[in-house]
């Protein structure tokens, strides 16, 4: 199904990473979508419940090298 994921990812605050962290998430199966705002440090999800998990991509934002906690 459908579903969404609102992260807070910590010490992102240059574009250049905000790509990387884009990246990294868009290469993981059933994401949508991904767009992480610098400014605010926050990365919006879209994604496919049945192929990928929040958890998941969770772990693919900090395997880039940022803790992220979800906030909704
Ligand atoms: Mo970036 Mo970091 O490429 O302090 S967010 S360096």
């Amino acid at each position: 199904a459908e579903a969404k994921a609102l992260f807070s990812v910590s010490g992102l605050t240059c574009s250049a990473c905000a790509g990387s962290v884009e990246k990294a998430v868009k290469r993981l199966p059933g994401i949508r979508e991904a767009a992480v705002d610098v400014l605010n440090n926050k990365a919006l999800v879209h994604y496919y419940s049945n192929f990928v998990t929040e958890e998941r991509i969770r772990e693919a934002i900090e395997d880039v090298g940022f803790e992220a906690t979800t906030i909704k």
